[in-house]
């Protein structure tokens, strides 16, 4: 029983990476040991993100300690790069709170090059909706000194990609190129424990999660997919709309119930809003290794070669056959072009 395996077999993600790199007799423990400071970092951030509220009411009683109450995405940034240079296995980090990347300093570099959004959705903390931090972990190319080249590279080069939702609990959802696990945070011990072992998304579903706000702006193959969620013309029953405004948990719910994630070009953003490495990348790299797919409107998203480290693109992600649904409208529109 579950639980019973809980008490005593204690599946912490720690032992989990740790018995999934054994089996690279070559591996010296340095993706364990980044990975730990991952888990430190958002460890962390889900302790300050439970409190913010509180602290907030507290502040507003007049009571605060005097120290500027600082913003929690700036708080949580200076965080996970303290925890990620303290590990000695990264050479340069980019985080969507820093306009430049961090060369780490050489007597503290590793191998590894690690892309964050340290509190994504963050502008939804006030009114206590699931917000998360978003990572991706890229091998550094070869021995030279690193170079932004490092991280310029595919989608499809990460080693892993993970998320850590703060919500009623805090889960983190993990890849390391061999399938999904989730992971949720034991208080009373401090560890995470896996909980949601190969997680597999539904391979089509019955939702679409898009900000109909910007319909006005879509392009043709937007406009029809939508269109066809809303009214279909098979007989078949239109989807639900669900849409929480924050990533991670649209993806989330979207990973465990199925259904199809979009954040589209628009006239506004021609290409979108989300970002390429920290955003894109990493849950496009989660949907294919759950069985679903992730496109970006021209082409399968872990394709992309991105040229600067704060790019954006359009995605559409979540069961494999309504991302090859919107694949299609998008075909039919190529081909009249
Ligand atoms: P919109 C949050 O600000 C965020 O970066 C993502 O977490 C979320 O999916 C998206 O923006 C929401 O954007 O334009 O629909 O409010």
């Amino acid at each position: 029983h579950a639980a019973d395996a809980h008490r005593t077999d204690l599946m912490t993600i720690t032992r989990f990476v740790l018995n999934e790199q054994s089996k690279y007799p070559e591996s010296r423990g340095d993706f364990t040991i980044l990975l730990n400071h991952i888990v430190l970092g958002c460890k962390f951030v889900c302790s300050a993100v439970n409190k913010a509220g509180l602290a907030k009411l507290i502040g507003l009683a007049g009571e605060t300690n005097g120290e500027e109450q600082k913003k929690l995405d700036v708080l949580s940034n200076e965080v996970f790069v303290k925890a990620l240079v303290s590990s000695g296995r990264t050479c340069i980090l980019i985080s969507e709170e820093d306009e430049e990347a961090t060369f780490v300093d050489p007597s503290k570099r590793g191998r590894y090059c690690v892309v964050f959004d340290p509190l994504d959705g963050s502008s939804n903390i006030d009114c206590g909706v699931s917000i998360g931090t978003i990572f991706g972990i890229y091998m550094i190319k070869d021995n030279h000194e690193p170079t932004l080249d490092d991280v310029l590279q595919p989608g499809k080069q990460m080693l892993a990609a993970g998320y850590c939702m703060y919500g009623s609990s805090c889960t983190l959802v993990l890849s390391t190129g061999e399938g999904v696990n989730g992971f949720t945070l034991d208080p009373s011990l401090g560890e995470f424990i896996l909980t949601h072992p190969d997680i597999k998304i539904p391979k089509k579903g019955k939702i679409y999660s898009v900000n109909e706000g910007n319909a006005k702006n879509w392009d043709g193959p937007t406009a029809k997919y939508v269109e066809k969620c809303k009214f279909p013309k098979d007989g078949s029953s239109s989807k639900s709309l669900r849409y929480i405004g924050s990533m991670v948990a649209d993806v989330h719910r979207t990973l465990l119930y199925g259904g199809i994630f979009l954040y589209p070009a628009d006239k506004k953003s021609p290409s979108g809003k989300l970002r390429v490495l920290y955003e894109v990348f990493p849950m496009s790299f989660l949907m294919e290794q759950a069985g679903g797919q992730a496109f970006t409107g021209k082409q399968r998203a872990l394709d992309l070669v991105p040229t600067k480290i704060h790019e954006r693109s359009p995605i559409f992600l979540g069961s494999f056959d309504d991302v090859e649904d919107i694949k299609a409208l998008y075909a039919a529109e190529g081909k009249k072009e």
